[in-house]
């Protein structure tokens, strides 16, 4: 058991029984041979039952970081220092919407309904990505999102849009094309601060400060504790491991942020003669913690989704009915 009670990614790969068994090794060995082609996947094509559950598992969780994912910068809407920021994080946070729903339609393909996923996410049964359960206290933590997480997530999906599941892989591409209109605002918001005042570079740098283990530990357990990793490389889901996705983060995003004079909180973060970034112990602690439910933020996270799921039911109701007339209460 880790310290804070959870069982560790290790331990939890001993005890999983064979994701195998009970397959037709003969349909296997073909759907196999498939992917190693580097054909694609589709909905109608034969699938080990492992293959269809841990790409709903992480298609699934992908939708939801991005419904949650838009809390975080939507609460700066109103509060953006300009009309010109203002309208640029509309569109964002409506883009990474628009994101959930093409993402919700690839795990459907595989036969999981929108409703049945959004239940697990209000459950606190589905996970979501770590780093939107950390408050966005000031406009600074807004340019590093902008900045710095999408960019990780650049990363990982320009990475995973070559992989073997084609609604997946075609909703990925799409999102990438948004993702980098995203970058350009981040960048411009965060180079602004950079450049700006003494009060603006103290509070990006106190931003960096507080994003940079959330940003470590977004990529994943390292490659040894990975649960998953190992089958969905083989099966290419994941056409990179976390640390080597983690690693051409480090090595685009590090320098970016020391040309401007500022730095990670991180004595130990540096490129090795191997190319390979090592940097101090990120607290995976914390990181397990957060993604089963109890980082700063998550229970404010779900409640809000609770409360827009609640609200919006009549809407949802009414678009799902258009020819029932119904008499709405004055108050
Ligand atoms: N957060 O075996 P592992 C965005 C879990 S949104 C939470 O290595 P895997 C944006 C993992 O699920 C883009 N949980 O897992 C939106 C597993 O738990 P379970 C978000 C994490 O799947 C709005 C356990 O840890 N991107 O950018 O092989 C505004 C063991 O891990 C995380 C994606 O969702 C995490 N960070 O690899 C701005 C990418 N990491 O399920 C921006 C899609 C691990 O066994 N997902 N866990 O209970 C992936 O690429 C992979 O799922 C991961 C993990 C690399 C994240």
């Amino acid at each position: 058991m880790y310290g804070n009670g959870y069982t560790s990614p290790e331990e939890a790969a001993k005890q999983k029984p064979d994701p195998l068994a009970g397959e037709d090794l003969q349909q296997l060995a073909l759907f196999e041979e498939r992917i190693a082609k580097g054909e694609k996947i589709e909905p109608q094509d034969w699938m080990p039952k492992e293959y269809r559950r841990q790409l709903i598992r992480m298609i699934e969780q992908h939708a939801h970081s991005e419904v949650i994912g838009a809390l975080p910068e939507g609460t700066w809407i109103t509060r953006a220092p300009s009309f010109k920021r203002k309208l640029a994080l509309i569109a964002k946070v409506q883009d990474e919407i628009g994101h959930a729903h093409l993402l919700y339609n690839a795990a459907e393909t595989l036969g999981k309904s929108r409703e049945a996923m959004i239940n697990d996410l209000l459950s606190g049964k589905s996970k979501y990505s770590n780093v939107f359960n950390y408050p966005a206290t000031t406009w600074a933590d807004v340019t590093v999102i902008g900045f710095l997480i999408d960019g990780a997530a650049i990363v990982n999906q320009v990475i995973n849009a070559k992989g073997s599941y084609g609604p997946y892989c075609r909703a990925l591409e799409r999102i990438c094309y948004e993702e980098s209109f995203h970058l350009k605002q981040g960048h411009d918001a965060l180079v602004h601060l950079a450049v700006g005042t003494k009060e603006q570079r103290a509070m990006l740098q106190d931003a960096l400060n507080r994003w940079y283990r959330p940003i470590i530990h977004f990529f994943g357990p390292s490659d040894k504790a990975s649960v998953h990793g190992t089958l969905l490389m083989k099966w290419k889901v994941k056409m990179a491991s976390n640390d080597d996705m983690r690693n051409q983060f480090l090595d685009q995003y590090v320098p970016k942020i020391r040309e401007l004079g500022l730095d990670f909180p991180d004595p130990k973060l540096n490129k090795n003669a191997e190319g390979i970034w090592e940097f101090s112990d990120p607290n995976w602690d914390e990181f397990f913690a957060t993604i089963n439910g109890n980082g700063p933020c998550n229970a404010e996270r779900l409640a809000v989704r609770r409360w827009a799921e609640e609200h919006g039911r009549w809407v949802r109701k009414a678009l799902m009915n258009p020819n029932q007339k119904q008499v709405l209460p004055l108050s």
